[in-house]
């Protein structure tokens, strides 16, 4: 707008002082019809020269930020980005601006029908933040909502409103500016049109302007996976399988497999911190330890055999690396859904186990709906790593356990192609479990000498 085109309007007004001044040409006054016109320059005269204490003018420019989807959102660029209605929406007038010179100019005259929109496309796996910044002027009085400004929400693909961001009124006139702030991140992936419009009654002019619209994304951070304690494997790949447990940020874990030559064996991983939703330690057997009836004494010797990882896609599924290549692993079922099932108070915890004055070998102990499976790590008479499985056997009532150890051979190595597992001893022993509280128990071993066992801490 130039001032020659307002020069009536000047003439009739007090602008005279802001035509005659260095910006002649900055009144925002609307032109939509004569009448509305003049009633918006009498607001304008009324209530914004000066503006309110309140309504101060930004000095930073807003200027377009790392993933910035709005284009010209300071209005700087007059209409540029924007779709707008007849009539002079966007306003230069720098009095009125939130930052720059130019803004949106929503209303101002009475029976307003005024728009503006832009459309963008909101990428998936991103938070979207809209912001804004707007204040409201009115001539209404009454407490009655007359006078509105919507925001909404449309979808391109089928043309249907998403959702009202928001709506202001007369009834929040007066209010300074306003940075107002939506969380788009429901609408992730979709093709979205932001509309602004505002709907004014017959008398009273109201009016809404708008700056500095900013719509930001940032991609989603996954907070890390906590993947489920227990038991898991490769359902196509039974007879091997791997008990993982996270406590605080650190994940410990073994597996249960079988050498080239049929023997079985395990390993151990961790504790190690997990980052994300990723678990990497040195994959470590342990050689030389306790036997099942034997004197204690520490693992002789350990062995680094590679490195293992684990990512988690979820609470019970993940991709397992190691140096016999990459698997699925998920959580193993040991009663049909149990993995999932709900676990009723006082149940002993699932997890690690041991006796501390045993280190070196350990229990792996879960129990699905009063079913138990249990693993026991440890070493044979030549000292090489063992591992006796006993169950999925219920439980004799939710304290007590009595199964028997069984031991399995000729499965699937870490590299080998896969084959089915035998069992190799059917009765290594009985074994009892007797659990004091959900964390400390008593094991009677095959011998019948029970020993203390325990859940292993190990995190922070
Ligand atoms: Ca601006
Ligand atoms: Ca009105």
């Amino acid at each position: 707008m130039t001032c020659k085109s307002v020069l009536a309007a000047c003439a009739l007004s007090l602008l005279l002082v802001a035509c005659g001044g260095n910006t002649p040409s900055d009144s925002p006054a609307k032109q939509t019809t004569v009448s509305s016109s003049a009633k918006s320059e009498l607001l304008y005269r009324k209530d914004f020269k000066p503006l309110p204490a309140n309504v101060v003018k930004s000095t930073v420019y807003a200027k377009p930020k790392a993933g910035e989807l709005v284009t010209n959102g300071g209005f700087e660029d007059g209409a540029t980005g924007w779709m707008t209605s007849a009539g002079n929406i966007i306003t230069e007038f720098s009095d009125w601006a939130h930052s720059g010179n130019k803004f949106a100019y929503l209303g101002g005259y009475d029976n307003a029908a005024d728009m503006i929109a832009q459309d963008f496309a909101l990428p998936a796996n991103a938070q979207s933040s809209l912001q804004f910044w707007y204040y409201v002027r009115s001539d209404e009085t009454e407490s009655t909502a007359s006078d509105f400004m919507t925001v909404d929400l449309y979808s391109i693909d089928s043309g249907n409103k998403l959702a009202t961001l928001g709506q202001v009124s007369n009834l929040q006139k007066n209010s300074g500016w306003v940075n107002q702030q939506y969380d788009l991140s429901a609408y992730q992936g979709q093709n979205v049109r932001l509309m602004f419009s505002a709907a004014t009654n017959a008398s009273n002019v109201s009016l809404f302007v708008v700056d500095d619209v900013s719509l930001t994304t940032a991609a989603i951070v996954s907070a890390g996976v906590t993947p489920q304690t227990g038991w898991w494997w490769n359902p196509a790949e039974g007879g091997r399988g791997f008990t993982i447990e996270k406590q605080g940020d650190k994940i410990f874990m073994a597996g249960y497999l079988y050498e080239n030559d049929g023997r079985a064996t395990w390993f151990g991983a961790g504790p190690a911190v997990v980052s994300g939703s990723t678990f990497s330690a040195p994959l470590t057997t342990y050689i030389g330890g306790q036997t099942l009836t034997g004197t204690f004494h520490a693992p002789s010797s350990t062995a680094n055999n590679g490195t293992i990882s684990v990512t988690f896609t979820d609470s019970s599924h993940g991709t397992l690396s190691w140096p016999g290549g990459s698997i699925a692993i998920e959580r193993y079922n040991i009663v049909a859904n149990g993995a999932n099932a709900s676990v009723p108070a006082g149940t002993p915890q699932a997890g690690w186990w041991w006796n501390p004055a045993e280190g070196g070998r350990g229990y792996s102990i879960e129990i699905q709906n009063n079913t138990m499976f249990l693993a026991a790590y440890m070493y044979d008479d030549l000292g090489n790593p063992i591992w006796y499985a006993s169950g999925p056997t219920a439980m004799t009532n939710p304290n007590t356990y009595q199964g028997t150890w069984q031991q399995y051979g000729n499965g699937q190595s870490m590299s080998g192609a896969y084959k089915s597992a035998s069992v190799v001893n059917a009765n290594v022993g009985a074994v009892t479990i007797n659990f004091n509280s959900t964390t400390t128990a008593v094991l009677t071993l095959p011998d019948g000498r029970q020993i203390s066992i325990q859940r292993y801490n190990f995190g922070n």
